[in-house]
């Protein structure tokens, strides 16, 4: 409930590349060190190594649980060793994992909550159904319904992506993916099946901070004179992107400010939502940070050069894998299959947490805007 965008990102990527790769190969024994500095010979003893105590290769960098595990095995980043897959592997559609209580699968709720009703699952599994909060009816600054609509969605070039680990050179790890991915991702704008809105509250180009939120959203059915990429379009907002708990959307820009038409936003997170092909993934892009040019000095009319940055974590990644149905990735060998595989499709360049290992891959996203209508909430769908 509170992931709600999805792109298929880094799903196609590896799916593209899965053909390529042999089947029922073993990975080599990684060879791993916690202490070596210069290369050569390292004989340091690895504690938590999946495969051997002692390396006799080379110095490389340091690799979480000394490399991939095996099937029916994860990676326990706290322990740094390998351990049995939570619940013996993938829940059913619907079902989530009991991982720190029963190790069972079970259906949130029970799958008794109304419409008006979430299931609260800060407590005791399966969870309590609660009374969802008023959600907005108006939208914009000064309730006048005006949004910014995302109408440029593209991969960034590797070499004007943000620099994510302080090495002084730009990052974007899936930048490589980009021919594949950014056509889809544009696609998926322009047909309206991915609709993303800026909601600023206030809007300020003296340089004091201000605030946006991030919707997701459908093309208003009954607009049909504007395509989902010109200014001026009609729009209605999925429920999904508000806290049901709070009532206030999940994804918000809070300290945006903007100078000489410059605009700089921070967010923690950001959701990533699309449907390409059959597949959806549901991708949580963290520390983010939004740069563009924006026009005009009364109102926001438009962003041109924008640029979104951040890391998508692996365990972020795995999470969204788990988040599609079961047999979703049968024909690349499952979920597990896929898990595995995607570290060595689309390398880690972020240590998202300092503990010394690369553990998310960096993101950057070209995004411009331009304005568009909010006219309410999203239908929901027939049954
Ligand atoms: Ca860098
Ligand atoms: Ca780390």
């Amino acid at each position: 409930m509170n992931r709600f965008m999805n792109p298929a990102l880094v799903a196609i990527a590896a799916f593209a590349t899965f053909g390529l790769a042999a089947c029922g190969t073993t990975a080599a024994a990684t060879t791993d060190n916690t202490t070596d500095t210069t290369s050569g010979t390292d004989d340091t003893t690895i504690a938590g190594d999946a495969t051997t105590t002692t390396d006799t290769g080379p110095d490389v960098a340091k690799v979480a649980c000394g490399g991939a595990c095996k099937t029916g095995e994860t990676c326990d980043k706290a322990t740094d060793k390998c351990v049995a897959l939570p619940c013996g592997g993938a829940c059913k559609t619907g079902e989530k994992c009991d991982a720190k209580g029963t190790n069972k699968c079970y259906v949130p709720c029970l799958g008794a909550c109304t419409a008006t009703q979430y299931c609260d699952e800060t407590g005791a599994v399966p969870g309590a159904c609660k009374d969802t909060a008023a959600l907005p009816t108006k939208w914009g600054v000064g309730d006048d319904g005006k949004i910014q609509k995302v109408i440029k969605l593209a991969i960034t070039d590797k070499t004007k992506a943000c620099d994510m680990n302080g090495d002084g050179t730009p990052d974007n790890a899936l930048a490589g993916a980009s021919s594949l991915i950014g056509t889809n991702l544009q696609d998926a704008v322009k047909k309206g099946s991915v609709v993303l809105m800026f909601e600023p509250k206030t809007y300020k180009t003296d340089g004091t901070a201000f605030t946006f939120n991030v919707l997701i959203g459908d093309v208003d059915p009954t607009d049909t004179a504007h395509d989902a990429t010109t200014a001026g379009g009609k729009y209605t907002v999925k429920k999904e992107s508000y806290d049901p708990a709070t009532g206030k959307s999940l994804v918000a820009f809070n300290a945006a400010t903007i100078k000489a038409g410059q605009l700089e936003a921070k967010s923690d997170k950001f959701f990533l939502n699309l449907n390409i092909s059959s597949i959806s993934l549901a991708l949580t892009i963290s520390a983010v940070d939004f740069s563009g040019t924006t026009a005009d000095a009364n109102s926001w009319v438009s962003t041109t050069g924008g640029r979104l940055c951040g890391y998508i974590t692996e365990t972020d990644l795995n999470n969204a894998i788990d988040g599609l149905p079961a047999d979703m990735l049968a024909q690349f060998g499952g979920k597990d299959a896929v898990k595995k595989l995607l570290p060595t499709l689309i390398k880690s360049d972020v240590d998202s947490d300092g503990d010394g290992i690369k553990d998310a891959k960096s993101l950057a996203l070209d995004i411009d805007t331009l304005g568009g209508i909010v006219t309410g909430f999203t239908a929901p769908k027939a049954p």
